[in-house]
């Protein structure tokens, strides 16, 4: 993705994920939003977004953060959000042995004493891989990775969701999951 694209993925990422008001919009409970809404209320801000950039910028995502429903009328990010009004209806899933949580050294101290909180989001987010979980905790430090025991947890009860992009979602983590993994 070119420059351009990288900054109307993070744009799409605020609205779809944090303050759709941003562009006037509502989401619906399940994270939709009317893709002619969206362009129309960024034209009206002042942002110029294409139909075709859009589509690009969905299919060709890092990370696949957005879909498009089947009808190519609304668009949602499939995970990551704080905005109030969404709760997607994710199904339940048994997780992998083992999964991992990027984060920042300067956090750890707390993460040790009260486990993992989804802080302003709605979830905890776990990976598959370490690779993922150390550029996810680069963004806010020196990086950690955590090993989470995430199938003992399913075990005694945690739910846990896989959203459409292959990113884990469970609603906390507590200490006794947790162990440090060397980088
Ligand atoms: C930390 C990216 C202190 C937690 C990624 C994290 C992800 C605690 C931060 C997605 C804590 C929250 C989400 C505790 C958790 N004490 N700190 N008890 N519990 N934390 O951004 O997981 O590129 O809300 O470790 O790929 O970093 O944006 O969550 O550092 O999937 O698409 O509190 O964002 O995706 O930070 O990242 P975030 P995250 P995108």
């Amino acid at each position: 993705m070119d420059r351009r694209d990288i900054e109307l993925s993070k744009y799409l990422s605020l609205i779809l994920r944090h303050q759709p008001e941003l562009a006037g919009l509502s989401l619906d409970r399940e994270g939709w939003a009317e893709i002619e809404a969206l362009l129309a209320g960024a034209a009206s801000r002042g942002r110029r977004i294409s139909r075709e950039q859009l589509e690009r910028v969905v299919a060709d995502n890092d990370k696949q953060r957005f879909a498009v429903s089947p009808d190519g009328l609304r668009i949602r990010a499939v995970q990551g959000h704080s905005a109030r009004d969404v709760s997607i209806s994710y199904e339940p899933q048994t997780p992998p042995k083992v999964l991992y949580h990027g984060t920042a050294k300067r956090f750890l101290e707390s993460i040790l004493a009260e486990g993992l909180r989804p802080g302003r989001r709605q979830h905890v987010h776990l990976s598959v891989d370490t690779a993922t979980a150390t550029s996810v905790g680069r963004r806010y430090g020196v990086p950690v990775v955590l090993r989470i025991a995430a199938l003992c947890l399913h075990a005694g009860g945690h739910e846990f969701y896989c959203a459409e992009n292959g990113v884990w979602l469970t609603d906390r983590v507590p200490v006794e999951a947790i162990t440090l993994h060397d980088l």
